[in-house]
């Protein structure tokens, strides 16, 4: 336990509801304040404090920092690549204010540490595909992916001209089994085992060869905490990290739960969100993680597969 106090911002949501669980475990129920727009109905996020909060409410986010005498803060709120085209201005307010007013109060209120996702959503239809360096072409063209990349900007010049300490991923898609995401390119990946769990055909709005990089949840936990503890020395990409783990296709994915499902079925009806997916990278050299602050994945797409589809009915019964 430390004498931390941290704000989870977006705490009901995919990555938050087991962020929160495991942050929670390390630092003490009660030192992390869980943070969302609404009461979740997850009793697990009941264990500790919870607040509500618009992450764009700069004044109620002040409060609550004073009121709990916050240390540190995790930005998770966000409007996801899919959901962000269907309103492009709202998203765009949304993932951006709430950083900068994140920010802000860091380096106003001298907080310790913050910690803001990016994405593989930062690059674009120009950048390398295959083993896509840290530093290249990036031109995303999604209103997500453009939130990511400005804000990485604001990370980092926080960091240079301020000294906040701010760190930051690019997660790729992540593949949980306790909470849903919402509004992803990337989410047939988890919507998948709860129709295989359920003995149903499952329809994959990517085509079958739509190969992404992708990351099962715990690595992706693991990932984040590695690098939040790491000495600040240590994180020397103050913008955000590559980090990859997997990367497979739709039609993969479908074959290695069918050795553990041998009825289950698919079929492909692509849309809109093809087009995004078109636009990202096969796979990511995230060599400066692994030599910065020692990262390493620990799951596979057969691991991972065989951990979900035995967790997962077991979770939500
Ligand atoms: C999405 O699909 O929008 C996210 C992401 C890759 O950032 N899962």
């Amino acid at each position: 336990m430390t004498s931390e106090t941290l704000l989870i911002i977006g705490a009901a949501g995919q990555l938050g509801t087991e962020l929160t669980a495991e942050l929670r475990s390390i630092h003490g129920n009660a030192n992390v304040i869980a943070s969302d727009i609404n009461k979740p109905g997850n009793a697990q996020l009941n264990e500790g404090p919870f607040e509500m909060l618009d992450a764009t409410d700069a004044d109620r986010l002040a409060a609550i920092i004073d009121q709990y005498k916050v240390t540190q803060v995790y930005l998770l709120a966000a409007i996801l690549s899919a959901k962000g085209e269907q309103n492009p201005r709202f998203a765009w307010q949304l993932n951006m204010q709430s950083l900068l007013n994140v920010l802000e109060i860091a380096r106003e209120k001298k907080l310790n540490k913050v910690y803001w996702p990016s994405s593989i959503a930062v690059f674009g239809p120009t950048s390398p595909v295959d083993h896509t360096p840290q530093d290249c072409v990036m031109d995303p063209n999604t209103v997500y992916g453009i939130s990511k990349q400005a804000g990485e900007r604001w990370c980092e010049y926080y960091f240079e001209k301020y000294g906040v300490d701010v760190r930051s991923l690019r997660y790729p898609g992540l593949i949980g089994y306790k909470a849903l995401p919402g509004g992803g390119t990337t989410d047939y990946a988890v919507d998948i085992f709860h129709k295989a769990i359920k003995g149903e055909h499952f329809e994959s709005f990517l085509s079958e060869n739509s190969y992404l990089p992708m990351m099962y949840m715990p690595d992706a936990i693991k990932a984040t905490i590695d690098l939040m503890e790491a000495p600040s020395e240590n994180v020397k990409v103050r913008s955000s990290y590559n980090l990859s783990a997997i990367s497979f296709t739709p039609q993969q994915i479908f074959e290695e739960i069918k050795k553990h499902k041998p009825d289950f079925t698919i079929s492909y009806n692509p849309d809109y969100r093809q087009k995004i997916a078109d636009t990202w990278p096969n796979s990511i050299d995230d060599s400066r993680a692994r030599a910065d602050w020692n990262w390493k994945h620990q799951y596979d797409l057969a691991a991972m597969v065989q951990d979900i589809l035995e967790q997962l009915p077991v979770y939500h019964n």
